[in-house]
This record gives C-alpha cells, sequence and structure tokens, in this order.
C-alpha cells in the first residue's frame, strides 16, 4: 500500500523537487502551468515585475480577464490593458475580455492530464476533471512559480471518493457535489485531495467532472482530481488537442487515508440552501419557496452541454412573470455553439436575459437581486451579501433544476418536468483561438501600460521582536473572504489600488472596523474555526495586513487563506476554545520574545493585558514559513534570498 499509487501520489512524486512525500511534511512541486484571472491578476503580475525575471519559466501560462468586465469606469479597462501588456512582455497566453472563465476555458483550451496547474482563484481545481492535479493559491505564489519557482505545500491527506452506479434522469453532476457537501460539511476537505474512483467515473464527461472538481473548494480540499481515461481523451480529441492526454489512474494498492461510497443511482436533484454551500436539502422538499431571480452560468455549470440542456428545457416555454431569468455563459465556444444550433435561440424567446461571457452575478458584478428576494442560482458560492444585495437568500443548483424554476416561479424538483431533454456531449467543439493572443516570441520591446488606478505594491516591515495589538474583531466559524473583503461591483475594480481597498475590509460584516484599525498602531482578529474560506484573494490579507492587522487568532484557517497570512507577514496563531471564549473585543494582546519564538518554538505565550490572562497559542509553521514571518513577507524573504543577483525593483516602495 502506498501513497505514490494514488494518482494523487503519481503526480506529486513525479513533481517533487523538495522533501520527501511523507504525510503533513513540507515539499516544494514543479509547476507545469499557471493561470491569472483579472482580479487577481494585477497583483499577481505586479509581483512577478518586482522578481525581474525575463519571461516565465512554466510549460503554458495564461491570463484570463472575466471577473472585472463591468466597465462603470476607467478602472477594468485599464487593468485589462495592463494585463494584455503584461502578458505579451512576459510570454504569457492572453484570454481577452469575452472569452470566457478562467476555468472553462483552461478546461476547454489548455488542460493537460498528469500535470501541474497553479491558479490564482480557488476554484483552479476546475482542470482536476482532466486529471491534472489544479491548485488555488494566493498571487504571489502564483508569480513565483512563473518565475520558475517550487510551489510549497504540505503533503495532503488523499480521500478516495469510490463512485459506483449512474445517475437517474434529471439528477446531474452538480448533485453528486452537493451531497458531498451536506454529508462532509464546508471543512470536510481541510487538509485532503478528494480523488475521484470507481466504475461510477466512467459514466460522467469530463465537464461533468470538472463541475464536481470545481466546487471541491467548497468543501475546503486542496484539490479534487478524476482519473484521466478513454472519456478524457474523447473530450480532448474533440477539442482538437488529443494530444495533450496521457492516461493517468490510480495503481493497485493505492493508499488512501479515507474512502467514502457514493452510489450515484440514489442521488435526487439538491440545492444548497442560504447561506452556506453545505445547507443542503432536497428540492423536493422546497416547493413552496418563491423565487425572483435565476441565474445560469459560472465556472461551475456553465459548460456547452450544461446551457444546450437549460436551452432545450426553455424551448418552446416562457419564463415565469415574476421571475429575472440570467444566463450568463463560461465560454465564448459555448456560446457561439449555442448561437449556431439553435440553442439561443429558444433562451431568448423564452425570456431569457443574456449576458456576457464573464462570472458577472457570480461575484455580484451586476444582477444584484432584490431586497430580501430569492435567487436560485447554479454557481458555487452563495455566502451572504455576495450577491450584491445583502439580505437576499440565495440558493444553488444545477441547471435543471434552475430551469425548472424560471418556470414556475418556485423551488421546483426537475423531475416535475416529464422527460429530460438528452443532451450529449458534443463529438467535436467549435474550435476559434482567435481571442487568445500568444505571447510573441520576444517580449524585451515590449512597454507595460499602467494606468492611474494601478499603484505599486507596499513595502512591509519586517515583524518587530515585540508587538501590542488591540483586539478590534471577534468573530465566529467559517469567515468567508467575502466577509473579509467583499467582492461585487464597487470594491473588485480597486483590486489594482491598494491603498484604496483597506476601507472596505469587514464592510458589510463589521462597518467600522476599518476605521477603527486606522487608528490604531497594531491590530489583531480573533476568529473561529477555518477562518478564511473561500476565495484565493490575497487582498484579504494584505488589506489588513494594511491597516496594521498583524496577528490572526482562530481556531483553524482555512488552507488557501493561511497562506495568504503568512506571504504577508501576519502570524497566524491557534487558540484553543477556552481563550478564544475568555477574550473579547477592546483586549489588548501583547507578544514579547517574538524573534526567538517565531524561529524556533511552537507555541506563543500570549498576554490580554486588560484581562490580566496569559495563555499559549500553537504556530504550526514550517521552517520557510517561519522565515517568512521573520522578515515581514514573502517578497521581502525572496527579495533577500535573490538579492545576491537581484536589485530591488522600484515598484516596491512604502506605502
Ligand atoms: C470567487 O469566486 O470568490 C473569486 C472571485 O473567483 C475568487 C478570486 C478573487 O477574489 O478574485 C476566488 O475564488 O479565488
Ligand atoms: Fe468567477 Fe464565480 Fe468561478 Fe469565482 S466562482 S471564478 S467569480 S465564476
Amino acid at each position: 500500500m502506498a501513497y505514490e499509487d494514488s494518482i494523487t501520489g503519481q503526480i506529486l512524486a513525479s513533481h517533487l523537487v523538495k522533501g520527501r512525500l511523507t504525510l503533513g511534511e513540507e515539499i516544494g512541486i514543479r509547476i507545469d502551468q499557471t493561470l491569472t484571472q483579472d482580479a487577481t491578476g494585477t497583483l499577481v503580475y505586479l509581483e512577478f515585475m518586482s522578481l525581474r525575471v525575463d519571461r516565465v519559466r512554466t510549460g503554458r501560462s495564461i491570463s484570463y480577464v472575466d471577473h472585472n468586465t463591468l466597465q462603470t469606469g476607467f478602472e477594468n479597462a485599464d487593468d485589462h490593458r495592463f494585463l494584455q501588456s503584461a502578458a505579451s512582455r512576459y510570454g504569457v497566453y492572453f484570454s481577452r475580455p469575452g472569452n470566457g472563465i478562467c476555468h472553462q476555458v483552461h478546461l476547454e483550451r489548455f488542460g493537460i492530464s498528469g500535470q501541474t496547474l497553479l491558479g490564482s482563484d480557488s476554484h483552479t481545481p476546475t482542470s482536476g476533471g482532466l486529471g491534472m492535479l489544479a491548485m488555488g493559491a494566493g498571487g504571489l505564489d502564483v508569480a513565483l512559480a512563473m518565475a520558475g519557482a517550487p510551489f510549497y505545500m504540505r503533503v495532503p491527506k488523499v480521500t478516495l471518493v469510490r463512485l459506483t452506479g449512474k445517475l437517474p434522469p434529471w439528477v446531474g453532476a452538480k448533485d453528486v457535489i452537493l451531497h458531498l457537501l451536506g454529508k462532509l460539511g464546508v471543512k470536510g476537505g481541510l487538509g485532503r485531495v478528494m480523488e475521484y474512483g470507481g466504475p461510477g467515473v466512467g459514466f460522467l464527461s469530463v465537464p461533468e467532472r470538472a463541475t464536481i472538481t470545481n466546487m471541491g473548494a467548497e468543501l475546503g480540499a486542496w484539490t479534487s482530481l478524476f482519473p484521466s481515461d478513454e472519456t478524457t481523451r474523447r473530450f480532448l480529441k474533440a477539442q482538437g488537442r488529443e494530444g495533450d492526454w496521457l492516461p493517468v489512474t490510480a495503481r493497485e494498492g493505492a493508499d488512501y487515508d479515507e474512502v467514502i461510497e457514493i452510489d450515484l443511482s440514489t442521488l435526487e436533484p439538491l440545492t444548497a440552501c442560504p447561506s452556506s454551500p453545505d445547507a443542503v436539502r432536497p428540492i423536493r422538499e422546497l416547493s413552496h419557496v418563491k423565487v425572483d431571480q435565476v441565474a445560469i452560468g459560472s465556472c461551475t455549470n456553465s459548460s456547452y452541454r450544461d446551457l444546450k440542456t437549460a436551452a432545450m428545457l426553455l424551448k418552446g416555454r416562457r419564463v415565469h412573470p415574476d421571475v429575472s431569468l440570467v444566463i450568463s455563459p463560461g465560454s465564448r465556444q459555448a456560446l457561439a455553439m449555442l448561437a449556431q444550433d439553435g440553442g439561443l435561440a429558444h433562451m431568448i424567446e423564452a425570456g431569457a436575459r443574456i449576458l456576457e461571457v464573464a462570472c458577472g452575478p457570480c461575484i455580484g458584478m451586476g444582477q444584484a437581486p432584490p431586497s430580501g428576494g430569492v435567487s436560485l442560482r447554479t454557481f458555487n458560492r452563495n455566502f451572504p451579501g455576495r450577491s450584491g444585495t445583502p439580505d437576499a437568500r440565495v440558493y444553488l443548483c444545477g441547471p435543471q433544476a434552475a430551469v425548472a424554476a424560471s418556470l414556475t416561479g418556485r423551488l421546483t424538483d426537475p423531475r416535475e418536468l416529464g422527460d429530460p431533454p438528452g443532451v450529449a456531449e458534443p463529438d467535436a467543439f467549435l474550435v476559434d483561438d482567435s481571442m487568445i493572443l500568444p505571447p510573441p516570441d520576444e517580449g524585451g520591446g515590449v512597454t507595460v501600460r499602467m494606468g492611474p488606478n494601478i499603484k505599486p505594491l507596499p513595502n512591509l516591515e519586517p515583524l518587530p521582536d515585540e508587538i501590542k495589538m488591540a483586539l478590534l474583531l471577534k468573530v465566529g466559524d467559517n469567515i468567508t473572504t467575502d466577509d473579509i473583503l467583499p467582492g461585487g461591483a464597487k470594491v473588485l475594480p480597486l483590486r489594482s489600488n491598494l491603498p484604496a481597498i483597506p476601507q472596505h475590509v469587514y464592510a458589510l460584516k463589521a462597518p467600522g472596523f476599518a476605521a477603527k484599525a486606522g487608528q490604531a498602531e497594531a491590530v489583531a482578529i480573533l476568529g473561529g474555526e477555518n477562518y478564511g474560506q473561500g476565495s484565493s484573494r490575497e487582498h484579504a490579507a494584505l488589506a489588513p495586513r494594511y491597516l496594521g492587522v498583524r496577528a490572526v487568532l482562530a481556531k483553524s484557517f482555512a488552507r488557501l487563506h493561511l497562506a495568504n497570512l503568512i506571504n504577508f507577514g501576519i502570524l497566524p496563531l491557534m487558540v484553543e476554545k477556552q481563550a478564544y471564549d475568555r477574550m473579547e473585543e477592546g483586549e489588548t494582546i501583547a507578544l514579547a520574545g517574538l524573534h526567538h519564538t517565531v524561529e524556533t518554538l511552537d507555541r506563543v505565550e500570549v498576554k490580554c493585558e486588560k484581562m490580566g490572562f496569559v495563555f499559549e497559542a500553537g504556530l504550526n509553521l514550517s521552517g520557510r514559513e517561519r522565515n517568512i514571518i521573520l522578515a515581514g513577507g514573502r517578497l521581502n524573504y525572496e527579495r533577500a534570498r535573490l538579492s545576491k543577483r537581484v536589485t530591488v525593483h522600484g515598484l516596491l516602495r512604502s506605502p
């Protein structure tokens, strides 16, 4: 029985450049491909430029524009221009606005079975549907991977999700992952890779597999992946790139930490209720819930087949008068195929509002629901406020249930619609890569164009030996990065303008926090379990750091946010329930002798000066992570390491 025999183990072993494949140990792996999107990408390219590397050193790096496509001012358009010029300068493919959501396009046009992919977006595991080890990471990790540095991670546990049986009619891939979320919860995948196997895999197409791996992010998993088999080969062939196929399957005797069995034939249409992806219930129990908006799209459910299925269900029918149905296709390929085969006409005739090919409503870029309204979405997140309407109630489901509700005006089990439309995967997709600009062979002469919305990176101070912090915020379990730094059309355009963004930290959950933090010298935050679940946005660490946050104390951390806290020099301290319960907002927290402690110890003495009690918090860091914290963040650390070869770039200066 060996770890290396699982698919995860095989890919890790073939990419290992540092460390050993021992559970929990830190390893460094080689990254073959990277992806960035515009909302995180501007920072990634600023960071990459500060490393002074002339050209990316990966097999394929792609810069997508899909999040910030609502251009209500110059900001987003300026950012797009910056990204296009930076891609050309540094050897990166540029997927133009209008070409599609990064994960959907990556699956269609770039992913390669058996390779590694690192993306500055938490749903990067979508390409796990092709048998890739595809992981989300903070932007700085992606910038370093583009520069050829290894990606550091702890050797994860691997869970085998063994699928048997076949999905019944009207039940889709979304129901598989919702079932798992209902069973395991949003913390269920922490520290693990979810590896799919078993005879049921053969009945799932690549886009269906990708729906499942995409939403593994909501389980908190490192990543999720499927074997690469004949179905994968057929999909890549239909995309005109059979050469990117490689068989990847688990070997006999693969050792898994845990095995979960799912008999696909027993599943039924499900929905995640407000406001967490794990609040899962059968739709049939909720037919009394009236719906104001239905949104179909996002990187989870807007493949050609998903959309064609929706189109066939809408054919000859009319959207309910109380429902606004919005459809945002996942890729230009899918939309162009629907336009050619008549599917788009069915949608338009039924009364659907066709949106741009982009993330759109999924990240609150338009289409906020009405006050107190119910929105049913084929997306992956229904966190409070994410839709743009603070008191909206968002449910998640698959495309068939979404169409059913758009027709009846209430949550509807799609089985009520009669016979399913039975749309098959196409034998050949429409391939037209003219909206993907390949980089020139030589980028040296290209000027990177920066508009006024792009501000330099801040220079972060190293960790002091002693620090007194005002505990300005105590929050509960499962705080999301949307709570820490909201998305939406107002805040997202500021992602490349770091001085403008900190005032939005905790703006919905704890208005006033940013103003108070601005007055304190140093600040601490206290969180519960799974602090920072959700997105990869490093801004959720960098913006608090801007406000003086030097430590986050929590019962446990989500892995992407934890890595971002470390990357920006914020101390992640683990607290027990007892200490969590005793501490209150307004406390003064003192830490002393930090240099020695962070260098060598696993525990930090925390003094609560006002209440006069002292306790020990855990510091669970690798040697490399300790040095990063001491240096005040990853850029300082990497620059110090590179300083023999590299001079500090002009982009790095004090805020
Ligand atoms: C999301 O779905 O929350 C996002 C927007 O795609 C984020 C990235 C970001 O904040 O830019 C993610 O999931 O990583
Ligand atoms: Fe875009 Fe939504 Fe997918 Fe994030 S989850 S990448 S916002 S479609």
